[in-house]
């Protein structure tokens, strides 16, 4: 290894936290579990098996807290503004010290943020690979996982007009060899999923965009990444990330029924999958349980970025996600079709820009972890109660029960043949309750 042996015991820098533990629902210490109990088993899987927590390296250790109207607020040990090789190395430490403290078993990585600045593609393969293997050795000091890593085809100014779909090749090119070498490490880390974010992958006006031209090399790069994915032995799900607009005015990947539609345009529906993230739902107009209902329903569940929007204005706003309710319900339609297989819930949420202190960033996750661990307990109340689901299924029922029903779905049933029965029995059913207020309820009563 270039640099000899990789120094994964540095100076602490979070001294004075300690690992944050299980207290109890009655603890009143602020750095404690209150929920999360990993080893406590929920419908017959282990908490840390149901939740698979990942720490998202971008807004926890990469932001400084600048935005577009001030400088960063963060005084971080490990940011210099050079972001030289020292400051990439100290930014690791950090990571995985706080990966270690908190108890979460994953990670997730975009390439340019375990590495220093890299002016040239060039410099960003050679610094990317030696940040890997200092990765790979922080996992095994660790035993922390890596959920999914990404490459960043959206920071650069070259990838201002996108990377799979700009409609420069050579930039295109520049994007696939950046992609190419994010898997290969991410195969090489053991991760469990790759993700796409399209994050330039869209336009700012359609006066400069040939939508046709970009739409479908975006397909057949999509299509190599599932090819390379094969021939690496890569077992780990391929995720597109969903998100209808910002950076772009519009994003491909609008949401998770857009999606489908395009993979099954390229013949990529059962070799894709979504990570959904619930403030890109509702920037969509969605719920985050509607998306998840959507992924379930056409195969294509993958992962997690937990997060909230704010509900003022809109925006994604990247907040750690403490609605009870909200996860709850996203449970619900999640854990009866077997849960997250290989995807996880990734706290892709940062602290607020005047939450400058490194504990600040400590009481943001403990709240995330801590909300996520009572939302499954009140989802399993909730399906163990099986009122909900009883409920859904005799509203359905006449699909198997009545002679009408089967009829209708039988084979050889015709437009004309239903229309017959309808007339010829004078059918003239009337409205049953939907009982929504009744089940809302019934959500509240399993929140403890
Ligand atoms: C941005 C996305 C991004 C992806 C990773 O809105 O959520 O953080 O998760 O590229
Ligand atoms: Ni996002
Ligand atoms: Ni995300």
């Amino acid at each position: 290894m270039a640099d000899g042996q990789i120094k994964v015991d540095g100076d602490p820098i979070f001294e004075g936290i300690e690992p944050i533990r299980y207290e109890g629902p009655t603890s009143d210490n602020p750095l404690a579990y209150r929920y999360y109990d990993k080893d406590r088993v929920v419908l017959g899987k282990r908490m840390e098996d149901h939740l698979r927590m990942a720490v998202c390296y971008w807004h926890t250790f990469c932001w400084d807290g600048y935005d577009i109207f001030g400088a960063g607020t963060f005084a971080r040990d490990w940011h210099s503004p050079a972001n030289d090789r020292a400051a990439a190395d100290r930014k690791m430490q950090a990571a995985f010290e706080f990966f270690t403290k908190l108890g979460t078993p994953y990670y997730c990585f975009h390439d340019v943020d375990i590495t220093e600045a890299s002016p040239t593609p060039s410099d960003l393969s050679n610094n990317f690979a030696r940040a890997v293997d200092r990765l790979g050795a922080y996992q095994e000091a660790t035993g922390v996982k890596l959920l999914w890593g990404t490459a960043n085809l959206f920071g650069n100014p070259r990838f201002a007009a996108g990377g799979l779909t700009n409609p420069n090749p050579e930039i295109a090119a520049c994007a696939v060899r950046q992609i190419r070498e994010c898997m290969d490490a991410t195969h090489k880390l053991g991760g469990a999923n790759y993700v796409l974010w399209g994050g330039r992958e869209g336009y700012d006006t359609l006066l400069n965009t040939d939508l046709s031209r970009e739409l479908s090399n975006f397909g057949r790069f999509l299509a190599m990444v599932v090819e390379h994915k094969h021939k690496i032995g890569f077992k780990g799900k391929i995720l597109i990330e969903p998100k209808p607009h910002e950076p772009m005015y519009h994003q491909y990947d609008f949401d998770t029924a857009t999606v489908y539609g395009f993979l099954k345009r390229f013949g990529l529906e059962k070799e894709v999958h979504v990570n959904i993230e619930p403030n890109h739902a509702t920037l969509a107009g969605h719920s985050f349980a509607h998306e998840l209902a959507t992924a379930v329903s056409l195969g294509i569940m993958g992962s997690i970025d937990i997060n909230s929007g704010n509900y003022q204005n809109g925006w994604d706003t990247d907040q750690f996600n403490l609605d009870l309710r909200d996860i709850t319900l996203a449970l619900i339609e999640l854990l009866p079709s077997g849960g997250l297989d290989t995807g996880g819930f990734n706290f892709d949420a940062k602290v607020r820009r005047q939450s400058s202190t490194a504990e600040d960033l400590f009481y943001a996750h403990v709240g995330g972890v801590d909300t996520l661990a009572r939302a499954l307990l009140a989802a399993a109340d909730v399906i163990e109660k099986g009122e909900i689901a009883a409920l859904k299924a005799k509203r359905y029922a006449g699909w198997t029960e009545s002679e009408i029903g089967r009829m209708m779905l039988s084979e050889g049933a015709s437009l004309e043949s239903i229309a017959d029965v309808a007339a010829k029995q004078n059918i003239d059913a009337g409205h049953v309750s939907g009982r929504q207020e009744y089940l809302e309820n019934l959500i509240n009563h399993s929140i403890k």
